[in-house]
């Protein structure tokens, strides 16, 4: 029946994509060079994680404004690191969608050069991908006010 195999077919499909996202994870963070995310040394792109409690960590080597975004809940989904040469913070933890809302909290954290973010998953469909939320996946009208810099 051909309709059977092809669902047969998408489900072992969906499961692969799935395992590799999972596995590839670990490669990516600490190998993190990953297409599209612009080059430079703090890259970093977790895929979509679907298992509550996972937990990201990067080091940042480099001071600046470092922002980050959810692919899939881009553009409304997104935090900055701020790496400065004048904080004295080693790590920090961020929780990824806390209570199942598209957000990171808190959305700005600042740690010192050579300091550590945490990301913890709190529900699940969520990436950490570094660099500024670009165009939405999906056609979304646009949001007023929230194009400005964010007076944080
Ligand atoms: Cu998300």
């Amino acid at each position: 029946m051909k309709i059977t195999r092809s669902i047969v077919l998408t489900g072992f499909a969906a499961l692969l994509v799935t395992g590799s996202l999972l596995f590839g994870c670990s490669k990516k963070s600490s190998n993190p060079t990953s297409p599209g995310d612009g080059g430079g040394g703090d890259t970093f792109n977790t895929g979509v994680i679907n298992v509550v409690g996972f937990s990201f960590p990067h080091t940042f080597s480099t001071a600046g404004s470092m922002p980050y975004h959810c692919i899939p809940h881009s553009p409304g989904m997104a935090g900055t690191v701020i790496v400065s040469s004048s904080s004295t913070v080693d790590s920090v933890v961020v929780t990824v969608g806390p209570g199942g809302a598209r957000t990171f909290d808190p959305s700005s954290v600042t740690v010192k050069v050579g300091g550590q973010v945490r990301w913890v998953w709190a529900s699940v469909g969520h990436t950490v991908t570094s660099g500024a939320p670009t165009a939405a996946p999906m056609a979304m009208p646009d949001m007023p006010g929230m194009s400005g810099p964010g007076g944080r």
